[in-house]
This record gives structure tokens, C-alpha cells and sequence, in this order.
């Protein structure tokens, strides 16, 4: 807000400029409602916008990692299959010039708390930049990756280097030559610092939980008569998203893996190896989440072609285990690069915190059990409160006084991941017990976000002053995520879609796990039946 000072009165507030709310913002406005954006960053672009660690790059392919307007991707190109971070940014740019976003953002606007007025039924929300903003409805898009996790390691304060979280990396970025770099993580943010440290760095020691079971990510530079012939596939593409598990253009195998031959079984896996990208884990046999014997074929090939790449015996073992340390798949796979490449070089090690535990930060650096390692530079690329995080920390306070965090801290409950009750006028977009984590967030912003902009414009045109999820349609789409979750191996691990990588949080399935159709048919259903599940007042 220009005047920090003064309320503001919009009919909407969006909170967060990613895909969704981006998308949220130009339909909204496009539907002739009085809309503000409020983005807590200084630039639009979501996770794009705090994302700028060394080698932070997208994990799903331009053709689709974009918005489906003609008007947009008509005139955009791509140079690389994989976009970096800076290439994200310059599409976000370029979105907002040509939508003209801006004057409906406010940007370094923190939503700290909002309170429900029910004489009004408004809500007023506060910021870190001082002002209030008046809305009637609440459209909370603040992403899966907003609220980066730090574990609490001791001494994490004394260390006289340069100590970041990817998701909090200095926005000048820093300098990694000839310096001593530890990468505390070995997701897709570990494995990429790692991989353009090794390049620079005198030394990179990666601190390694569990191996993350990479997926080799094909990269491919793109001239412009690529993406010319590039245009003429993407509306198939774009359409294709709205019909597969993950909002992708490709989709699980509707046969079961043990009902081919195991040489068409070994032939279709090298064809989605060679694919590159999500090929092999989401263009994979419909049960490879389902059935631990399919799955397991999965695994042995990962191992076989990973082992491939490594020489060590020892290191092979901790980067590839012969045993699985999960169903393959369960966590989401990183797209790796150069990554097993870089232990071929005497520049970098793996330290497995399995055989030599995390004890603490130090001035110099990190000691484990059993040795010390001094840097100056360390990257924790420790994930994120992944799904509930972003939500969960802007104070929200219910009709009934009790916070999201408190009502949650017992287990996520939503009416088709859209609404919660005791929150009247707040829709989700892109949250829990939606597709979200299992679905390319591009498809989800425009998808789901119709879902959103559908009930929004229903609600116009009957002139409702109010709409909340009711308490027994959240137990009950509560109970249908988690049945579905139970007949799969995903509860087998102690991954973010789970909720089970932050100490203290509730193990439970936080995303839809049906797919991205079978959710699309959900509302609809609902929808064509009253929004059964949601009570409107006027
Ligand atoms: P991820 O994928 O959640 O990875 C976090 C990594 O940090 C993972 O290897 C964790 O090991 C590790 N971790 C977490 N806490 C600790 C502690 N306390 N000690 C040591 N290691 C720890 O986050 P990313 O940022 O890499 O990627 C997030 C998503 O962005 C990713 O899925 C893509 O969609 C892009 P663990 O496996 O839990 O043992």
C-alpha cells in the first residue's frame, strides 16, 4: 500500500504471487470483481522470486511449467527444456507486463493475521508493512514451498561463515569460488547447490539422510525454431493436463506392471529413462504406487542404471542402497544432472548422516558423531513446512477463536481442499487435501483456480454474504484423502506429502491423492449438486 497507514477495502484479497494467485488475480479482475493481490516477497513469482540459490531450477518441463493463454506462451520462448531460476523470474516479468498485474500488487506485504468480522462478515487483515486490508473473501495462495524448514540444530547461531537456507538465499547471491561449501540436504535444492559448487568450489561436502533416488533430468538448450515448433504441440499439451494424474502431458500406464512380460516391462522402463524428467516415476505403471512387488521392479532398474554412473563401491552403496530406503516414488524424485559426477572429483565427499549422525553447528563448521568439517559457506537445503506451512503461519483466526494452526495442529481438515469451517469467505488454492504436491502447479493454478473463480462467481450472482465448509463434508472428504492414501505405499515413507519431515507435525497425507481428474470430478459433482458440503448465507 502506497499509505501504510490507511485501510484498504477490495471485495477480494489474493495472498501470494505465485502461479496461483497470479492466476487467481487476472481471472478475478477478468470477472469484473474489485481484487487486490498482497505477495510478502519483492517481485511476483512465488517460489521463483525467493528461489535464486545457485543452480535452483524448475523439475518439470517448460512446455507445460507455464499458463496456458495464447496470448502468453504465443510470444514467449524458452531457452531451456529446465528452466534456472533467472529464466522463471523473466517469465514472471514478462506475465506482469503483458496482463499489466502490478497495479493490483502489493509487494514486500507480509499477511501476518486476519480476524472475521461477522456483524460485516469481512475480514480485516494485517501486515508487516502496517496497514489494513478489508476484503469480503480471502483467496490464500501461499504455495507448498513457502515457509522453509531449518532444523534445530544446535549452535546454528555461532558459525562465523555464511549460513543460508536455499529458500532464504541472500537475493546478491554469493560467490562459491575457492571457498569450502556444506550442503546440510540432498533434495532437488541440496543436489543443485551441490552440483554448481563442485564446479567452483575448492571443496563441497554434501551431509546426505536419506538417499533421494534422482531421476536423470535430460536437460536440452531450445532455439528459437524449437520453440516455434514447440507452439504448435502445446494447446494438445495444455489440454492433455486436465486429464492425467498430475496435471502433466504424459500419465501413468493404465495396465498393471506384473500383467506384461518382464522384457516389456524392462523395455518400457529404459523408454521413460530415456525420456528424462518425471518420465520414468509419472509415465510409470498405474501401481508402481500400489503394489510393493511393481514397485520394486521400479526400484531395481533405478538401482541398476544408477549404479551405472558410480565407480565406488562404498560411495555406490550410500548414494544407490541395494536395499530401497522407501517405495520408489513415495518421496518425490530430484533431477539430477552432473550430480553422481561430482564424487568422481576430488573436490567433493558424501557424508551419510545414517553412519555418522548430525551432533552440531559449530564457529567452524559441522561436527557429526564422528569427525569435524570446517567451511565457509553452508547451504541448508532442508525442505520446507511443505503444503500447511504457508497458511498455517499467518494468524488466522477463526469464528470460534481458534487459530488454522490450532485447528489443524490435530490433523488437516478441508471441505475438498477449497475452505475450512470456522473460516467463512476463505478458499484455498494449491493447499492440502487438494492434487497440490502431485500435481505440476501451473495445471493446478488454472484448474483448481477455476474451481475457485466458479464458486466465487456463484456466489455473486445469489448474493451471498457468506460461505463456509461444513464440519461433517470436511471429515468426510477428510476420510476419503486418507483411505486413499492407506491403499498406498506413500504412508511408507517420511516424506513432506506425508507431513512427516517436520518434527512434531502430524503424519497424514496432505495432498489429494486420487488425481487431478478424479479431484476436477469431485467438485464438479459438488458443484452440480447445490456445492453440497458448503453453507451459504445470505
Ligand atoms: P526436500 O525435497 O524436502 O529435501 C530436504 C532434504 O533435507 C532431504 O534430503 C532431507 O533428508 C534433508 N533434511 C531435512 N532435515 C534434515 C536434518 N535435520 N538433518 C539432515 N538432513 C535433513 O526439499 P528441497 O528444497 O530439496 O525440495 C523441495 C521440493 O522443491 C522438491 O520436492 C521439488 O518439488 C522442488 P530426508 O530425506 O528427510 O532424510
Amino acid at each position: 500500500m502506497s499509505d501504510a497507514s490507511k485501510e484498504k477495502e477490495f471485495e477480494i484479497v489474493i495472498v501470494g504471487a505465485g502461479f496461483s494467485g497470479v492466476y487467481q488475480l487476472y481471472r478475478l479482475r477478468e470477472e469484473g470483481f474489485n481484487v487486490r493481490l498482497v505477495e510478502a516477497g519483492a517481485g511476483i513469482g512465488g517460489i521463483w522470486h525467493w528461489n535464486c540459490y545457485p543452480g535452483a531450477r524448475v523439475d518439470t518441463h517448460c512446455q507445460i511449467y507455464q499458463f496456458s493463454k495464447k496470448e502468453l506462451w504465443n510470444n514467449w520462448s524458452w531457452s531451456e527444456r529446465f528452466p534456472g531460476w533467472e529464466e522463471m523470474r523473466r517469465y514472471f516479468d514478462y506475465v506482469d507486463e503483458k496482463l499489466d498485474l502490478s497495479k493490483d500488487v502489493d509487494l514486500n506485504t507480509r499477511v501476518t493475521g486476519a480476524e472475521f468480522n461477522e456483524s460485516t462478515n469481512e475480514w480485516s487483515l494485517k501486515t508487516d508493512a502496517g496497514g489494513v486490508y478489508r476484503s469480503k473473501f480471502v483467496v490464500l495462495c501461499t504455495g507448498f514451498a513457502s515457509k522453509p524448514y531449518m532444523p534445530d540444530v544446535q549452535g546454528i547461531d555461532t558459525f562465523k561463515g555464511e549460513l543460508h537456507h536455499t529458500a532464504a538465499w541472500p537475493q546478491t547471491g554469493i560467490d562459491f569460488t575457492g571457498k569450502r561449501v556444506g550442503v546440510i540436504g540432498t533434495g532437488a535444492s541440496g543436489i543443485q547447490v551441490a552440483q554448481e559448487a563442485s564446479k567452483v568450489a575448492s571443496h563441497v561436502t554434501v551431509f546426505q539422510r536419506t538417499p533421494n533416488l534422482y531421476l536423470p533430468m535430460g536437460q536440452a538448450s531450445y532455439s528459437e525454431a524449437d520453440n516455434v515448433a514447440m507452439k504448435e504441440e502445446l494447446p494438445a499439451r495444455f489440454k492433455k493436463r486436465g486429464e492425467t494424474f498430475g496435471g502433466f502431458d504424459m500419465d501413468l500406464i493404465a495396465v498393471s506392471g506384473l500383467d506384461v512380460s518382464d522384457e516389456e516391462r524392462e523395455e518400457t522402463y529404459e523408454r521413460l529413462w530415456e525420456a528424462g524428467g518425471f518420465n520414468f516415476w509419472l509415465g510409470s505403471y498405474h501401481d508402481i504406487f500400489s503394489n510393493e512387488t511393481v514397485n520394486r521392479t521400479a526400484y531395481d532398474f533405478w538401482l541398476k542404471k544408477t549404479r551405472a554412473r558410480i565407480t565406488d563401491p562404498v560411495l555406490a552403496e550410500k548414494l544407490a542402497p541395494t536395499e530401497p530406503p522407501h517405495p520408489y516414488g513415495v518421496k518425490r524424485p530430484s533431477l539430477e544432472q552432473w550430480y553422481f559426477d561430482i564424487f568422481n572429483h576430488d573436490n567433493a565427499t558424501l557424508v551419510s548422516l545414517k553412519e555418522e549422525p548430525l551432533k552440531k553447528i559449530t564457529e567452524a563448521g559441522v561436527e557429526t558423531q564422528e569427525a569435524s568439517y570446517d567451511f565457509d559457506i553452508i547451504a541448508f537445503a532442508t525442505g520446507f513446512d511443505a503444503v500447511t506451512g504457508g497458511l498455517t503461519s499467518i494468524n488466522l483466526t477463526g469464528t470460534n477463536g481458534v487459530s488454522l494452526k490450532e485447528k489443524w495442529a490435530i490433523g488437516v481438515r478441508t471441505h475438498l481442499g477449497l475452505a475450512t469451517a470456522s473460516f467463512p469467505n476463505v478458499l484455498i488454492g494449491y493447499g492440502p487435501q487438494a492434487p497440490t504436491g502431485f500435481c505440476n502447479g501451473p495445471s493446478s493454478a488454472e484448474y483448481q483456480g477455476e474451481c475457485i473463480i466458479e464458486m466465487l462467481c456463484h456466489i455473486r450472482e445469489k448474493d451471498y454474504a457468506r460461505v463456509e465448509a461444513d464440519k461433517d463434508a470436511e471429515e468426510s472428504w477428510r476420510n476419503q484423502v486418507l483411505e486413499l492414501a492407506a491403499g498406498t505405499l506413500f504412508p511408507k515413507a517420511d516424506s513432506w506429502y506425508m507431513g512427516a519431515n517436520v518434527p512434531g507435525k502430524p503424519k497424514e497425507m496432505l495432498m489429494y491423492p486420487g488425481g487431478l481428474p478424479a479431484y476436477l470430478e469431485a467438485f464438479r459433482n459438488c458443484a452440480n449438486d447445490g456445492y453440497q458440503g458448503f453453507n451459504f448465507t445470505k
